[in-house]
This record gives C-alpha cells, sequence and structure tokens, in this order.
C-alpha cells in the first residue's frame, strides 16, 4: 500500500476551513469492522482532561493554556473490541486529507493520544476541529492537532 502524503511532513498551512458540518467519524480495525462514532457515542465515554495545553498555529499565533477534555484513544478503542485488538500503529485522517500516525509503542510508553471534543468546559467549534486530535507531548507546532477527524484507521 502507497504511504499517506502527511505521513512525512505537512507544510503547516493551517486550513482553517472545515471540509463539511459532519463530526462523526470512522473507526476501522485491522480485521476490517468498520464502526460509525458520532460526537455523542464520543460523550459517553470515559471522559479525560488534558491541561495546560497550547494550540502553537503556524501563521496564527499561539494560544492558550487550554484545558482540552475527551476520551483517550486506548478508552475508545477499548470501547469497540471485545478483548484486545492487535494493532502496531493508528493512523487518524481528517476530511481535508491531512493526518498523523500513532504508534501503539507511544501509547504503550505513555505518551497520551486524546480525542479532545471540549475546551475549557466549553465545546469545540467546528472551526477549531470538532473533535481535534491532542497529543500533549508533541512539540512540531500542532502537526499532531488533527482537526475534523474524519476516520481513525488501526494497522496491524
Ligand atoms: N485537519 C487539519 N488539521 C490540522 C491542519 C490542517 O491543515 N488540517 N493543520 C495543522 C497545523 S500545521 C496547525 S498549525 C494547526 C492550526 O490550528 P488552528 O487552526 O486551530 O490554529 O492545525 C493543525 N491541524
Ligand atoms: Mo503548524
Amino acid at each position: 500500500m502507497s504511504e499517506p502524503s502527511w505521513l512525512h511532513g505537512h507544510p503547516h498551512d493551517p486550513n482553517p476551513e472545515p471540509p463539511s458540518g459532519d463530526a462523526s467519524f470512522t473507526l476501522t480495525f485491522p480485521d476490517g469492522a468498520p464502526h460509525t462514532v458520532a460526537v455523542d457515542a464520543l460523550q459517553r465515554l470515559p471522559y479525560t482532561e488534558a491541561a495546560d495545553c497550547y494550540i502553537v498555529s503556524t501563521g496564527h499565533g499561539t494560544s492558550g493554556p487550554f484545558c482540552f477534555g475527551g476520551v483517550l484513544l486506548e478508552d475508545l478503542l477499548a470501547a469497540y473490541t471485545s478483548g484486545d485488538a492487535a494493532w502496531r500503529y493508528c493512523d487518524i485522517v481528517s476530511g481535508d486529507g491531512f493526518g498523523n500516525r500513532i504508534l501503539r509503542a507511544e501509547v504503550e510508553a505513555g505518551e497520551m493520544a486524546l480525542l479532545a471534543y471540549a475546551l475549557d468546559g466549553r465545546g469545540l467549534t467546528r472551526e477549531e476541529g470538532l473533535v481535534r486530535l491532542i497529543v500533549p507531548g508533541e512539540t512540531d507546532d500542532a502537526l499532531r492537532q488533527v482537526k475534523w477527524i474524519a476516520h481513525i484507521r488501526l494497522n496491524g
């Protein structure tokens, strides 16, 4: 399979325009079973916060600190699998063709990956991503803050 275009970088030109109004995403396991996850389903899962996060936005400055709230990637996966899904990496891809790859080894080493839908106690707007990946440990100017998540694909 060919590699996704975003895997080895992104020009950092943040796209300000949501690709669509629909904030639901698909979740696909290596065994091929796809699920559609809507925001209200996400909101029923265990809630986790990541405090002291910044949006280091290339082009329009740094903002924060913010407290993001949402669902840990591992809690999402646990809710949609019985038992332990075998996966090595997870691609989180937006509706505008941007994405980021999370390695299982990173998660197991304690890297937090949060599917955030709240910011300082209010919902994220669609412009802010509505469902936005937050990896508080990242250092590369928001490249891991995938806005408008459309697909989460686990790969074995
Ligand atoms: N879906 C999507 N997410 C994205 C991007 C993008 O182009 N598309 N750009 C990234 C980059 S490089 C930056 S700097 C931030 C900008 O976030 P902001 O628009 O909330 O300031 O979004 C990140 N997430
Ligand atoms: Mo960026």
